[in-house]
């Protein structure tokens, strides 16, 4: 253990130990009181090399996370009256293979479906043993959060820079100029864009003399304060986009710089903003032409300058052309790849991803295959969530009859969950692996849980993927459980959907999982280890097994790593074991052309898919803005997404989900705030409290996610004793992202009245 955490034989005494938060994308640092394996307090950890010490409530509450009751520590085993009972870890695998392999056998792969939730991201065993199971099952149902949340900028990023994971973010600790569109980091804790204390670095911003401009259609916290906030009609960022680049064109404030030489397609891009004049689309967007034309202005000016955008502008009805212009209007202002501007990030543990490699690629491949129901394109080998109820409720060859969902409340996070809820009632068999009865789990057949987080290792192998420095913190298990590993759960079911029975030799799996994955890390193009003997690679790993030796193997052949020897100064597993507040490999740097793997080895700066949507884009600006009202996201800053809701300092004081309404709107609708507004979409009604605010656009209702745990069976008494309703009740998994098939969750036409 290292030298500065606090170490003791005692079990009364109190120890410190410092870890990562694994509950959102900021990555902080934490110190954690124990004494024996009782937990006494988290705070925040003031060396953290990253977070430097910030933390928010949710941080705090790992501590009663880790104590709640209801939190399962046993497998759940669905009964004949269709309660649940405890059973042992025996018992539930010895349920699945009874009941998983016939259905395999019956009816294809296809007939298994998968759901893997958000915090299987934040979560190294499903991070790396999630793929290992769904490469076992071999079935084309999978489904992931992705495709309700960033879809379109893996697929804007693939066909842009050849990499679906080659996502820029933006260089906030350097930028002049930041442009933010329908993100909220300052309660988010920043997304797509890992960073801690984001409102620490936008103070930074401002105080060098720079500029913070958000588009939103609420006054969020992050637009409080922002230099300049503007309200935006949801849905239209594109539009405003467009426009940017309309006014960067039309006034000759275009200014790629060097970058003109790795673009194709800048031409068709001007082409493209042609007809979006600031005039053009001032009254569709909410803000008017000459407003447009002095941020495009600004922006042009700015001696650095980076824009962003996040949830709203991926889960609407342009998510991917939005996503995709965000960067166009980086690289046409000459901002991407530079300090300052919008970076590629450069992971610790990145492997080949985090590698410059000179020469084209493959770029990326999407639409392989398409839904059975609907005909909606695969993207990263995963087809959207929006069909997963009618993939389940339609018969047929490829229906699917069983489900396991990993980490994951679809029930209430998925478009028309009143749908989803009864298409997993009607499911054959149904496993959860999970820490909550929740109302996902309820339909499951058999619960398998998982350890605490206090109770794994942590490496936040895909977050760091977009972090705003090259940052790395191991943090290893603090407490002990009697429970398996979460990957060992997966490979135990891994081994059952191979149909090696309830009981596969783990350690032989997990063998051959790390002898594979280093394996394709050596053929890997620029690979350190190319030239290098298997078997010695694998000797240098022992004695790790599980996640830690796959891990030290991605920290040794990625981009600061030791390359088993090379560089004898380079980074280890080891070496991050012994550094308990991280890493600081340093700000970014500037990867064109060589992190471009297009085929052009170019930025493809106006892909045909794309380019082809802007179509759809046009024929919207004849629309007529009317009257009618639209449903929007938001979130709370004690809240996340659906699942922890049941500790009761997060949801102590005044309830969080209510639905936000302009006076005018209150006015003209006869709503009172505190009273009851009924709404209602194509797909269902809810019923939520009324806050009425003058923070949010006329035109526009708010209401959370993740609320209504009213749902019978669930066990969960603090989140169930809650008011709030489901607001995907709302959502319509008709309406997708045409390009992406990511869920609309920002701008759902919505009709409200006044509950009497
Ligand atoms: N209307 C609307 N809907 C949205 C969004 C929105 O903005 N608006 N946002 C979308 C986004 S961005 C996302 S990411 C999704 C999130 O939706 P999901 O990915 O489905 O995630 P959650 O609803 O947070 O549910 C997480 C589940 O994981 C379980 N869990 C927590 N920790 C662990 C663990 O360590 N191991 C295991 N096995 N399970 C664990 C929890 O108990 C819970 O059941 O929601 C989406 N839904
Ligand atoms: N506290 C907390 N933190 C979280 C989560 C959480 O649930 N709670 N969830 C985590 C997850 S999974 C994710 S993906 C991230 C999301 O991170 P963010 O995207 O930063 O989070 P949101 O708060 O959803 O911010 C989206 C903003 O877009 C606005 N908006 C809605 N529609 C539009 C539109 O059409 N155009 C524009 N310009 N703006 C629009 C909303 O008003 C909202 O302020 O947060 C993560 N962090
Ligand atoms: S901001 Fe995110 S990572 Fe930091 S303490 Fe809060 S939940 Fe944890
Ligand atoms: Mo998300």
């Amino acid at each position: 253990m290292a030298s500065d955490q606090t170490v003791s034989s005692d079990p009364r005494e109190t120890v410190t130990t410092y870890r990562t938060c694994p509950l959102c994308e900021a990555t902080c640092g934490l110190a954690i009181k124990t004494s024996g394996d009782e937990v006494l307090a988290v705070g925040p950890d003031h060396d953290d090399v990253f977070s430097r010490g910030f933390i928010c409530p949710k941080g705090v509450s790992l501590k009663q996370l880790h104590d709640d009751p209801d939190r399962l520590r046993t497998p759940m085993l669905r009964q004949p009256d269709g309660s649940f009972a405890p059973a042992s870890w025996d018992e539930a695998f010895e349920e699945i293979n009874r009941r998983l392999p016939p259905i395999l056998e019956a009816h294809g792969r296809d007939s298994v479906g998968t759901y893997l939730g958000n915090p299987a991201a934040h979560n190294l065993a499903p991070v790396i043993y999630g793929r290992v199971l769904l490469r076992a099952l071999g079935s084309k149902n999978i489904f992931s959060a992705s495709t309700v949340d960033q879809m379109p900028k893996h697929l804007s990023a693939g066909l842009m820079f050849g990499g679906p994971y080659r996502i820029p973010v933006p260089d906030l600790d350097r930028t002049h100029h930041l442009l933010i569109f329908g993100a909220n980091p300052l309660t988010s804790n920043g997304s797509l864009m890992t960073a801690p204390n984001v409102r620490g670095r936008l103070r930074d911003i401002q105080s060098r003399g720079g500029k913070i401009v958000v588009f939103d259609p609420r006054r969020s916290r992050t637009a409080e304060m922002a230099d300049e906030h503007h309200f935006i009609r949801p849905g239209t960022d594109a539009h405003l986009l467009l426009a940017l680049l309309h006014v960067l064109f039309e006034e000759g404030l275009a200014s790629p710089g060097a970058l003109a030489n790795h673009c194709n397609g800048i031409d068709e891009v001007r082409r493209c903003a042609k007809v979006f004049s600031p005039e053009a689309v001032a009254e569709i967007c909410g803000i008017s032409a000459p407003e447009i034309r002095r941020i495009a202005r600004d922006l042009a000016d700015a001696p650095s300058a980076a824009v962003y955008g996040r949830i709203g502008t991926c889960t609407q009805e342009f998510g991917t052309v939005a996503s995709w212009l965000i960067d166009v209007v980086n690289v046409v202002t000459g901002n991407l790849d530079r300090p300052g501007g919008a970076l590629f990030p450069r992971p610790v543990a990145g492997g080949a991803g985090a590698r410059d490699t000179p020469g084209p690629g493959r770029g990326t491949l999407f639409g392989r295959w398409q839904s059975r129901v609907r005909g909606l394109n695969e993207m990263l080998g995963e087809l959207p969530v929006s069909c997963l109820a009618e993939e389940i409720q339609t018969p047929g060859q490829g229906q699917i009859r069983a489900l396991i969902t990993i980490a994951g409340n679809p029930a209430l996070s998925t478009p028309n969950s009143a749908r989803v809820d009864l298409a997993l009632d009607s499911l054959e068999f149904m496993v959860s692996i999970d820490i909550y009865l929740n109302e996902t789990s309820r339909h499951a057949d058999v619960i398998l849980p998982a350890p605490s987080p206090l109770e794994r290792s942590h490496y936040d192998l895909a977050l760091y993927q977009f972090a705003v420095r090259s940052v790395a913190n191991y943090s290893p298990a603090i407490l002990e459980t009697d429970m398996p590993a979460e990957w060992q759960t997966l490979l135990r079911l891994a081994g059952v959907v191979a149909g090696q029975g309830s009981d596969v030799d783990i350690e032989a799996l997990d063998d051959l999982v790390a002898h594979e994955m280093t394996r394709r890390e050596a053929v890997a193009p620029g690979s350190p280890i190319a030239d290098r003997d298997l078997a010695e690679i694998m000797g240098a790993l022992e004695p790790r097994v599980g996640p830690e030796r796959i891990l030290d193997m991605l920290i040794r052949v990625g981009p600061f790593g030791d390359g088993f020897g090379q560089d004898p100064d380079g980074l280890t597993l080891t070496t991050l074991e012994e550094s308990p507040h991280g890493v600081d490999c340093g700000p970014l740097t500037s990867r064109i052309p060589d992190v471009l793997i297009t085929p052009t080895a170019k930025i493809e700066l106006a892909p045909e898919a794309i380019v082809a949507d802007v179509a759809r884009l046009e024929a919207s600006l004849h629309r007529h803005v009317n009257g009618s009202m639209v449903l929007i996201g938001r979130r709370d800053l004690r809240s996340n997404n659906s699942w922890m809701h049941n500790l009761p300092l997060l949801v102590s004081g005044k309830p969080a989900c209510t639905a936000h309404l302009h006076p005018a709107d209150a006015k003209r609708f006869s709503l009172r705030d505190g009273g009851l507004v009924r709404v209602t979409s194509r797909t269902g009604t809810v019923e939520v409290t009324v806050e009425v605010t003058d923070s949010i656009m006329a035109g526009v209702i708010s209401i959370p996610h993740g609320w209504g745990h009213d749902g019978e069976g669930v066990q969960m008494a603090v989140a169930t004793a809650q008011t709030g309703a489901n607001s995907n009740i709302l959502a319509d998994e008709c309406s997708v992202d045409a390009l992406s098939g990511n869920a609309i969750l920002n701008g759902i036409p919505v009709e409200i009245e006044a509950v009497l």
